[in-house]
């Protein structure tokens, strides 16, 4: 059989395109509400975004980074380093996308950084091209699935009227922040109400080995996973908990690459992998990682960083390609945000599903006078 158009270019060998403006634009957008998790409480969302301009057409590229250290070791502060002194300059026109890279493993880690130029130039090669950013990447449009992050409540009361409105918005899954002190009961109060439920709890690396005992009290309540029980920084400890419990274990913060993934899979470390693009470093380590959990029969989903619509769009196209078949980290816009930077906002349809936003690139428009409006800082870099 043919096929119906010709096979996207490999990504490794589109070229970089002349480049003939570039900015770095940090913007602060208000929470609807604070964001608890166990180990800080954001109240924004402080993003770096890159803007790259070449031939007359504009991408915008968001960074997953936070102004603070306390998700990841990456900062708004850090990437802009890493970006205007290393990463940048080694961009010239014409180089092969996978010579690139090459020149990008030079600079050890920073996966959010080098995530956020390769995210850029995919979306400005998209644009020039007519096509969905999903397409370029090889992967036909799909529905994507949709769930809610519920963060920390202040009661179990708030946090019933809270999983109560996402089960009413049709979420096909929803997740709750955990920590010590607040979880095995607020699990039960959960189920107690909503029996039924696609459930599961993010632990943020809360817990330590110790706590096994404890941890083994959430294997009666039938949750899809627990999300990073144990260390930000630990695979091996997590092999053994997963060994412990019944409950699939998920790997966030350890996961940094395809390579911690290989060790991941193979020490049995999870059963699941949440992939946020921009912690793996990009479009292509994702797409990466999720082969290769597929191949081990590894759930995979979307993470996501509270994202203005730029990185939104990004996770959304993200999540057509081969491997990912949980439902991730993606909601409606109005989850975050009043007013959001571009047009048009995620929504769900009846099913609880989201479209992917057509159209080339991203899909989505970046409103200008928004992001003047919601804009802290403003660089001009080339
Ligand atoms: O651990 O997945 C996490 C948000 C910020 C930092 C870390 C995490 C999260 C979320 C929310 O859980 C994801 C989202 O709604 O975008
Ligand atoms: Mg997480």
């Amino acid at each position: 059989m043919t096929p119906k158009t010709n096979p996207p270019a490999p990504l490794e060998n589109l070229a970089v395109p002349k480049l003939d403006r570039i900015d770095l634009v940090t913007v602060k957008l208000p929470f609807v509400a604070p964001f608890g998790t166990s180990v800080y409480v954001w109240t924004d969302k402080e993003a770096l975004l890159l803007r790259l301009v070449s031939g007359g057409v504009t991408a915008w590229s968001e960074c997953v980074s936070d102004p603070d250290p306390f998700y990841f070791y990456e900062t708004n502060g850090t990437v802009r380093h890493i970006l205007t002194d290393f990463l940048l300059p080694l961009v010239e026109t014409g180089l092969p996308l996978g010579e690139l890279w090459a020149r990008f493993r030079h600079v050890r880690g920073h996966g959010m950084a080098k995530a956020t130029v390769e995210n850029g130039l995919l979306i400005l090669i998209a644009l020039q091209q007519g096509l969905p950013l999903h397409e370029l990447l090889g992967f036909p449009a799909r529905k994507i699935m949709s769930g809610l992050s519920i963060g920390l409540k202040e009661s179990p009361a708030q946090l019933l009227a809270a999983v109560e409105r996402a089960v009413d918005r049709g979420y096909h899954r929803i997740k709750m922040k955990i920590k010590k002190g607040q979880d095995v009961e607020w699990v039960r109060a959960v189920r107690a109400r909503f029996p039924k439920i696609r459930l599961m709890v993010d632990a943020n690396g809360d817990y330590a080995m110790a706590d096994l005992d404890h941890l083994r009290r959430l294997d009666e309540f039938d949750l899809m996973m627990i999300e990073q029980p144990l260390s930000y920084n630990d695979i091996y400890e997590h092999s053994l908990l997963q060994k412990a419990v019944k409950t699939p274990i998920c790997l966030d913060e350890s996961i940094h690459s395809l390579a911690d993934a290989s060790t991941a899979l193979a020490l049995g470390a999870c059963r699941i992998i949440n992939i946020k693009q921009g912690r793996v470093g990009g479009l292509g380590e994702s797409i990466r990682i999720a082969r290769a959990c597929a191949e081990r029969g590894v759930g995979v989903w979307s993470g996501g960083m509270d994202e203005t619509g730029i990185g939104r769009a990004v996770n959304i196209h993200l999540q057509t390609a081969a491997g990912f078949n949980l439902p991730g980290d993606t909601s409606e816009t109005s989850n975050y945000f009043d007013e959001d930077i571009v047009e048009p906002p995620v929504v769900l349809d009846a099913e609880g599903f989201i479209a992917i936003p057509p159209g080339p690139g991203l899909g989505v428009t970046v409103v200008a006078e928004r992001i003047l409006k919601r804009a802290v800082s403003w660089e001009r870099l080339a």
